[in-house]
C-alpha cells in the first residue's frame, strides 16, 4: 500500500513531539464504527507512558502513597501531551480531541468517554492480559494510556498484534481479589471494584497497582 508523503510525514512530527514530551510509545488507529459514531472523527492517536519500576516494586499488597503519586503525574503527562497534539493538530486545521487519561464519567457503569484499552489494542500498543489490561512487549501493563481523536488523516495506522500471555499466570497469583481468571473475558471486575472500594479508604483513590506491578514486559 502506498500512502502520500505529506501524510507520513505530519504523522512522523506528531510522534517527535509526542516523544520530546516524555511519551512513551506512540500509534494510530482508525477510530472504529461505535466511537465514529459517537464523536464523528475517523483517527486515533493512542499514547503510552512507560511507570517507574522502581515505584512498582514497592506496591507489595497494596497501593502506596508513592504509587498515589506516581499515578497522578503520569496521568498529567498523558493529559498534557494529549493536549499539545490536539492544539498541534488544530493549528493545522484539522479538528482534534484528547479524551482524559482517566476520568470517569458514569460511575455506576465504571465507564470513561471512551475505552482506552480498546484504542490501544487496535493501535497495536499490546495485547488483552489475562488482568484485561493492555499489556505491551515492551512494558507489560506497566504503563498508563491517553488517545486523542481527530479528522487529520494519519497512515499508516497500527494493527492489533499477534502475542499474548503464553505461560505467565503471575498476575492470577498476585491480586488479593481472586479477580483474573485464564481468559480475559473471565476477568471479575466486580471483585476487582470491591478490593479497590477497600483501597480506596486507605488512600483516598480506586487504586491498587499489584497486577500491574506483576506484568513486567522487556524493558
Ligand atoms: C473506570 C475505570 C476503572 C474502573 C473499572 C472500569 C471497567 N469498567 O473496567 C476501576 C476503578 C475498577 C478500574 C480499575 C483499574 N484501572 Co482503570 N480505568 C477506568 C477508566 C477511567 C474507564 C474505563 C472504561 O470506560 N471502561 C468501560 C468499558 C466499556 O471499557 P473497557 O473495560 O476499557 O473494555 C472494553 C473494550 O476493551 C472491549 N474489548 C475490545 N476488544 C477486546 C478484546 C478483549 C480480549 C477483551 C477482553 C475486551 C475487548 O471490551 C470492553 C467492553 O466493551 C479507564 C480510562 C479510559 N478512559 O479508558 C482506566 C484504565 C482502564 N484503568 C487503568 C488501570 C491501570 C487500572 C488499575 C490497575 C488501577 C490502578 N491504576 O492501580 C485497575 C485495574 C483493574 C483491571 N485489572 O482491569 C488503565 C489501564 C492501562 C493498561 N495498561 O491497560 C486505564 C486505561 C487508565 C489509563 N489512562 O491508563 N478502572
Ligand atoms: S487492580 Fe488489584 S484487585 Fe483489581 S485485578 Fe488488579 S490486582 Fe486484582
Ligand atoms: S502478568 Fe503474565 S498472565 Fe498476567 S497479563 Fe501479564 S503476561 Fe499475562
Amino acid at each position: 500500500m502506498s500512502y502520500s508523503v505529506g501524510v507520513v510525514r505530519m504523522l512522523q512530527e506528531l510522534e517527535d513531539l509526542a516523544k520530546k514530551q516524555g511519551i512513551s510509545l506512540f500509534s494510530v488507529a482508525p477510530t472504529p464504527e461505535e466511537e465514529r459514531k459517537k464523536f464523528g472523527l475517523p483517527f486515533a492517536i493512542v499514547l503510552a507512558v512507560r511507570l517507574s519500576s522502581s515505584c512498582l516494586e514497592r506496591v507489595v499488597d497494596r497501593p502506596t502513597k508513592l504509587y498515589l503519586h506516581h499515578y497522578k503525574q503520569v496521568n498529567y503527562l498523558l493529559d498534557r501531551a494529549a493536549l499539545l497534539l490536539t492544539n498541534y493538530i488544530q493549528e493545522k486545521g484539522k479538528d482534534a480531541l484528547p479524551i482524559p487519561a482517566s476520568q470517569v464519567i458514569d460511575w455506576t457503569e465504571m465507564k470513561g468517554d471512551l475505552s482506552h484499552k480498546k484504542m490501544a489494542h487496535l493501535a497495536g500498543i499490546g495485547f488483552f492480559g489475562r488482568q484485561s489490561l493492555i499489556v505491551s512487549p515492551q512494558f507489560g501493563a506497566r504503563m498508563r494510556l491517553v488517545t486523542v481523536l481527530t479528522d487529520l488523516e494519519l497512515s499508516p495506522v497500527g494493527r492489533p498484534i499477534d502475542a499474548g500471555c503464553g505461560d505467565c499466570r503471575a498476575c492470577i497469583k498476585a491480586c488479593p481479589a481472586g479477580a483474573i481468571k485464564e481468559q480475559a473475558e473471565d476477568f471479575d471486575l466486580s471483585a476487582c471494584k470491591a478490593q479497590l472500594d477497600i483501597f480506596r479508604k486507605g488512600i483516598g483513590q480506586h487504586i491498587c497497582g499489584i497486577c500491574v506491578k506483576a506484568c513486567r514486559g522487556q524493558k
